[in-house]
């Protein structure tokens, strides 16, 4: 049987790598577009890439979503049976930072692929898949969010992504191609990229218990996320591009916690005793209260820093996955403390 061919912008990164993993379980032949970047980062894939002179199953290609005529070259020389767009800048904070530039990738990147599709697939056989995000929901009163819920991002990130599940709907709809949004709440795993909140306090606090560094410094405390696991999240992101029809689908856990129980979660894991405290400035940290490894008794071990507030904040993210049980079949099966400690165990690993 000839294999099926899958297309995924944004391979190199977290869900990139796990999809990869997953498609080529499936026996697709999978197409990956990478960055030129001046050192090579392919480490998350680079245990399932295999040389495209032998019996190759996995092939990257060079390219950007910011620049249409690759997009479509890409799209052309590939001829896929289904396209994954996790390309994006998927960093909230740094969205502030870098707006222009975001929604270059996560708006405007979304409409080069459509548009590509829209002029080069006249029999709209290519499935397309978006990956869209709870931070469209952003600080929208109708939780738990689901497909029906109201969209109030309130970051350039956030707002870069709602343009994309619109135009994603609106090229389904005028022009009836297969185009699908996937709505994922926070998922993470050991290979989440170092500077988002799981990933930067796992690092961080093994750190400081091999006595590597002294303090971990966060922003907001408060907000509440729903978070999954990586792996399991992926699988998702197929199952919506095996539906018959193209639909747009919310993927969660129904759970969610606050920044500050995800590092107590971690603390505790780590067998590190603390009391939380608050300076003058209402600023909270936290304090060793034993030897621990290389921790001193009163080391300061984790301080909020101004720095890493971000000028708006999505305060509290909930999701409702019930139209994914019932049409997909999915739901998640790997719970919070489950996911930190399998990211505690492989940070220890590594180090
Ligand atoms: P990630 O680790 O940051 O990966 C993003 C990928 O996009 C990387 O491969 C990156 O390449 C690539 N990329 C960035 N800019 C690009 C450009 N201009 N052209 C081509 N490729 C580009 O993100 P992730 O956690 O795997 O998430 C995957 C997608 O799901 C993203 O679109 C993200 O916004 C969205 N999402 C993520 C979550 C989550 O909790 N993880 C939740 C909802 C939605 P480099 O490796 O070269 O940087
Ligand atoms: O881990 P985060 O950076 O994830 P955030 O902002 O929720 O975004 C992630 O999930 C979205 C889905 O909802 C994705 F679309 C997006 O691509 C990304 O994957 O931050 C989580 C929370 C925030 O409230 C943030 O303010 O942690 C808070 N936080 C506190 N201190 C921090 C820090 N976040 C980071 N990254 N770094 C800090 O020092």
């Amino acid at each position: 049987m000839k294999k099926k061919i899958a297309l995924i912008f944004g391979i190199t990164g977290q869900d990139g790598s796990y999809l990869t993993e997953f498609l080529l379980s499936k026996n697709y032949f999978v197409y990956g577009v990478k960055r030129r970047t001046s050192l090579i980062h392919t480490t998350r894939i680079d245990h399932i890439y295999q040389d495209r002179h032998s019996k190759p199953n996995l092939i990257l290609k060079y390219g950007d979503v910011t620049d249409f005529s690759n997009v479509f070259k890409i799209i052309n020389d590939t001829k896929p049976n289904e396209i994954y767009n996790l390309a994006a800048q998927s960093n909230v904070g740094v969205s502030f930072e870098l707006a222009e530039y975001t929604a270059q990738t996560d708006s405007i990147g979304t409409l080069r692929i459509l548009e590509a599709l829209r002029i080069l697939d006249k029999k709209k056989k290519i499935k397309f898949y978006q990956a869209s995000t709870s931070e469209i929901f952003g600080n929208s009163p109708d939780k738990p969010y689901n497909e029906k819920s109201r969209f109030a991002p309130v970051s350039p990130y956030g707002t870069a992504k709602l343009y994309s599940y619109w135009i994603t709907k609106n090229y389904r709809e005028a022009y009836s191609m297969y185009a699908a949004n996937g709505i994922l709440f926070n998922h993470e795993s050991p290979r989440r990229g170092e500077n988002f909140i799981s990933r930067k306090t796992i690092i961080a606090l093994v750190k400081i218990l091999k006595g590597k560094q002294k303090t971990l410094y966060l922003g907001n405390l408060h907000s509440k996320r729903d978070w999954g696991h990586a792996k399991e999240f992926v699988e998702a992101q197929w199952k919506i591009l095996q539906q018959k029809k193209a639909d747009d689908f919310v993927i969660a856990t129904g759970k969610n916690y606050s920044v500050k129980d995800l590092v107590n979660l971690v603390l505790k894991k780590l067998n590190i005793k603390f009391l939380w405290k608050k300076d003058k400035k209402g600023l909270e940290y936290a304090v060793a209260l034993s030897n621990v490894e290389k921790i001193k008794k009163s080391q300061v071990i984790v301080k909020q820093d101004q720095s890493y507030f971000r000028p708006n904040e999505v305060h509290d993210l909930v999701g409702d996955y019930s139209k994914a049980k019932k049409k997909l079949g999915w739901k998640p099966n790997i719970n919070f403390d489950q996911l930190i400690t399998e990211m505690i165990q492989s940070e220890i690993k590594n180090y």
